[in-house]
């Protein structure tokens, strides 16, 4: 009998954690105007848990997601241009990504799903980006983003 209670409160146990991880969608909106300046996602920089979903919104027209470098194991997305698109976030680490078309204004954004494990090799994807943004005032947008964010 002992032994079907502890058995019992063990499922109860998953049962509830389980709600507790239940997966989030989260926003990201293309920008002409945002608060870190001009051709922007907002927010540019966001932290997801694994099984999570992003739905990017193309709040003005002429924009995309494009999948710039992420973890190993990952697939690359783009949005192609539609007006809504959600991405489930399946692989664990930093994603950086580009509107295709402004990316030399900088317009790129930086994905953490639950930890940082490829730190090291996005800071050097992100240093490759740079160097192709041709606007001088926010050449180091996505640097900033991983400076201030990412641990
Ligand atoms: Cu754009």
């Amino acid at each position: 009998m002992k032994k079907i209670i502890k058995l019992g409160s063990l499922f109860f146990i998953i049962l509830t954690s389980n709600i507790t991880f239940a997966a989030d969608t989260h926003v990201v909106k293309m920008l002409n105007n945002g608060e870190l300046g001009s051709m922007v996602f907002e927010p540019g920089f966001i932290k997801i848990n694994s099984g999570d979903s992003i739905t990017f919104e193309m709040t003005d027209a002429g924009h995309n997601a494009v999948t710039v470098a992420g973890p190993e194991g990952s697939i690359p997305f783009d949005t192609k241009y539609k007006p809504s698109v959600t991405v489930k976030f399946d692989v664990n680490g930093l994603y950086l990504y580009k509107c295709a078309p402004h990316a030399m204004m900088a317009m790129a954004g930086i994905i953490q799903v639950s930890d940082a494990s490829n730190k090291a090799e996005m800071a050097k994807e992100v240093e490759k980006f740079e160097a192709t943004v041709m606007m001088p005032n926010v050449k180091t947008r996505m640097s900033d983003l991983m400076n201030s964010n990412v641990k």
